[in-house]
């Protein structure tokens, strides 16, 4: 069923560091072959033996709309004969700006990058030469790209593979991020009055996606708030995940909470590498030529990678029902599932918040990483590989929550619930 994957990723060991430009892609929590993919059309994926997949990764969140949805196809197509690339100004990086300001709040300035990873690091500097201030605050699980600020108790990758320190950060780096649980607002406070006066930032996944699905607990995030004003810290929305698909506006407007600043990625770029940040002019007119905050890049605002954008974004911000579509599919596939765990007596976890969702098998509420990390993932091995033999394709981690795109189609929701009961049966046999 798997031949041409085994066979293509045995010769990309050969090649690529554990045969994968990232990671999780490489199946190593949950074991066997990763999937090497040839092609993707709507909510289908298609692998290199022309097995077909529903996909509930989406990319990891960008395909919102489904894969190769046909505007941002010809936007791309009908871009690219004027070239690739300028490194120069464009009239179209402008109408992205505008476009994002007039969907996103508290956005004043935005610059854009090429990944999530950018974003965030670059958010952080900012915090930093703004404030003047050196150490910042993430949580256990969260997971904000690879910069090595964030490498510490991260999420995602880190966390399914279970590094515990990542060699190659310095202690000075190290020192700097100071970690607690999430949901933890009593935690923050300590951290804060423990260290008065030396904290810039305070990132967060306003909804978690990098250790399954996670929501903030009722005053968590606005308890944050509350603190940064007081404190003089700058409060970073990681919305790389949770940007332009929770809503036009992202958490920020879904959970009615004000960031100082917000970082993007994924669904920004319509499937292209993009990633962006923005917030009060305050802060942003730090950032260079404005200010001393030195950030570049040469691929910055790529005119591929921006029609891409643009174009999903503007889908999105004239079609506002697609957030109501996407939310009531994802509930719809959140209660069939449910139905069907609960038959099956296995303790389970569903955590869903609009298009956002994953399991855990546990017997307790999964409010933070220590609560993901105690899940049974033996089951969660047995449930993806059954599932991935009946044509569903799961994150291959416990870490990582599934991603929805408007594509998928009632029939395809009915047939994950019913792949599910089967592979619950299978798994008790
Ligand atoms: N770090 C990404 C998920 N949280 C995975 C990226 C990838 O493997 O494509």
């Amino acid at each position: 069923m798997y031949q041409q994957s085994e066979i293509l990723f045995e010769r990309a060991q050969r090649s690529i560091p554990g045969g994968v430009n990232s990671p999780v892609r490489a199946f190593k929590s949950v074991g066997g072959t990763p999937l090497f993919i040839n092609k993707a059309k709507g909510a289908y994926l298609f692998d290199a033996d022309g097995n077909k997949y529903i996909d509930y990764i989406a990319s990891w969140g960008p395909m919102i709309l489904g894969h190769a949805h046909e505007e941002v196809v010809k936007a791309i197509q009908d871009k690219a004969i004027y070239s690739t690339s300028y490194g120069a100004p464009t009239q179209l990086e402008i109408e992205m700006a505008e476009l994002i300001i007039s969907m996103a709040p508290n956005v004043d300035l935005i610059r854009m990058v090429s990944s999530g990873t950018e974003a965030c690091m670059s958010a952080l500097r900012l915090a930093r030469g703004y404030t003047g201030k050196n150490k910042f605050i993430k949580f256990e699980g969260c997971y904000h790209g690879h910069a090595d600020s964030f490498l510490v108790k991260a999420g995602s990758g880190v966390a399914t593979l279970n590094i515990q320190t990542v060699p190659g950060i310095t202690a000075g780096v190290a020192n700097d991020t100071l970690t607690c649980a999430y949901n933890n607002l009593e935690a923050v406070e300590k951290l804060v009055a423990e260290n008065k006066n030396e904290i810039a930032a305070i990132i967060v996944e306003p909804v978690c996606g990098n250790m399954g699905c996670i929501l903030p607990q009722p005053g968590f995030l606005e308890g944050i708030r509350k603190i940064c004003d007081k404190e003089n810290i700058v409060f970073i929305f990681d919305e790389v995940m949770t940007g332009f698909r929770l809503s036009q506006g992202g958490a920020q407007q879904k959970l009615n909470i004000n960031a100082d600043l917000v970082t993007y990625g994924k669904v920004i770029g319509g499937g292209m590498p993009v990633g962006a940040f923005g917030g009060k002019k305050e802060i942003m007119q730090h950032i260079a030529p404005l200010g001393n905050v030195y950030q570049a890049g040469t691929l910055s605002g790529n005119p591929i990678a921006m029609i891409a954008g643009y174009t999903t974004l503007k889908i999105l911000k004239d079609n506002a029902n697609i957030y109501n579509e996407l939310e009531e599919k994802t509930i719809y596939l959140r209660d069939g599932l449910n139905k069907v765990l609960l038959a099956s007596k296995i303790p389970f976890v569903i955590n869903q918040f609009g298009s956002m969702l994953s399991i855990h098998f546990s017997d307790h509420a999964i409010n933070n990483f220590d609560d993901a990390a105690s899940a049974n993932n033996g089951v969660f091995k047995k449930y993806f590989h059954a599932m991935l033999s009946k044509g569903i394709y799961l994150p291959p981690s416990a870490f990582e929550s599934w991603f929805l795109n408007n594509a998928l189609t009632k029939k395809d929701l009915d047939y994950t619930i019913e792949a599910t009961e089967e592979s619950l049966q299978e798994m008790a046999e």
